[in-house]
């Protein structure tokens, strides 16, 4: 794996693993819906996250949590450009975009973003070649199923085996329409249609993704796995339980771990870096 990666106009350095913060544009995400929605707001939240050690900040205006109100290309076009360009003219960051939407591809693309962040992993229709053509890095996530149905009855006979073959699908089609394999960052995509057991088997076997020999990105900060886990806690209780995620991850192999909670987690995961690399 290479420890440099291009993000448009800047470089991503993964020779040690970074904390990408999680900036959520969305009226109704899980855990802080509404509150950046104001551009102002909206750069306020990632200067602190960049202050606290936050390499990548990403920003998502689609929600993928269960039941989530359908946001259309206009709505997500609408909340996302602004904070691009604010965040962009006003800090020093690589911004990765959370779309599966062609036209926010090209869009944030030209407004300086740094790195494409799909869910869906480019199976949108025109997705892979909007992201092609952008030559940013593409973060290629696990899912089965939908999100609004996705959590009903996850079922795998190997989930490891399963996230393997699909990862593999998803990088020979970017390379089919001519994206470099070193563009590439894959994730096994934490509570995307997955039970709290298929989570814990990933996140256990996390070091046979290594083979891939390209970037790995996790994600379980405040996700329900980590509520189940602790027999129910509400979302603003879950952050010492994802610090031990994380941690975990990172010891497992993580390069990027996308998080809330920017500080504790930085903290946590220098404790690997300095033990590891
Ligand atoms: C993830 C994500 C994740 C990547 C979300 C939430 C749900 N992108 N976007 N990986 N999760 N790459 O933050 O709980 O796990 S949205």
């Amino acid at each position: 794996m290479s420890a440099m990666l291009r993000c448009g106009d800047k470089l991503l350095d993964l020779s040690s693993p970074v904390i990408m913060g999680v900036l959520n544009v969305t009226p109704d995400s899980f855990s802080d819906g509404g509150r950046y929605l104001h551009v102002d707001a909206a750069l306020r939240q990632a200067e602190l996250m960049l202050r606290e050690g936050a390499v990548i900040i990403d920003i998502g205006a689609e929600s993928t949590r269960p039941n989530a109100n359908f946001v259309s290309e206009q709505q997500e076009l609408d909340r996302l450009l602004p904070v691009i360009e604010r965040i962009k003219q006003q800090l020093d960051v690589i911004i990765s975009i959370d779309t599966s939407t062609p036209a926010v591809i090209t869009e944030a693309a030209h407004r300086g973003a740094g790195i494409i962040n799909d869910v869906r992993a480019l199976q949108r229709d025109g997705a892979l070649m909007a992201a092609a053509a952008t030559g940013l890095p593409i973060c290629l996530m696990h899912m089965q199923g939908q999100p609004n149905t996705m959590q009903q009855q996850p079922h795998y006979v190997s989930v490891v085996d399963e996230v393997k073959v699909f990862l593999q699908q998803r990088i020979d089609a970017c390379l089919a329409v001519g994206i470099c394999r070193e563009q590439l960052l894959l994730d096994v995509g934490f509570g995307f249609g997955k039970t709290l057991s298929h989570n814990l088997e990933l996140l256990r076997r996390l070091t046979e993704f290594e083979a891939f020999n390209l970037p790995l990105l996790v994600g379980m900060s405040r996700k329900s796995m980590l509520g189940t886990i602790l027999g129910g806690a509400a979302v603003d209780e879950r952050l010492y339980a994802g610090i031990a995620a994380a941690t975990i991850a990172v010891m497992n192999g993580a390069n990027i771990v996308r998080t809330h909670d920017v500080r504790a987690t930085k903290d946590a995961i220098a404790v690997v870096s300095a033990m590891k690399f």
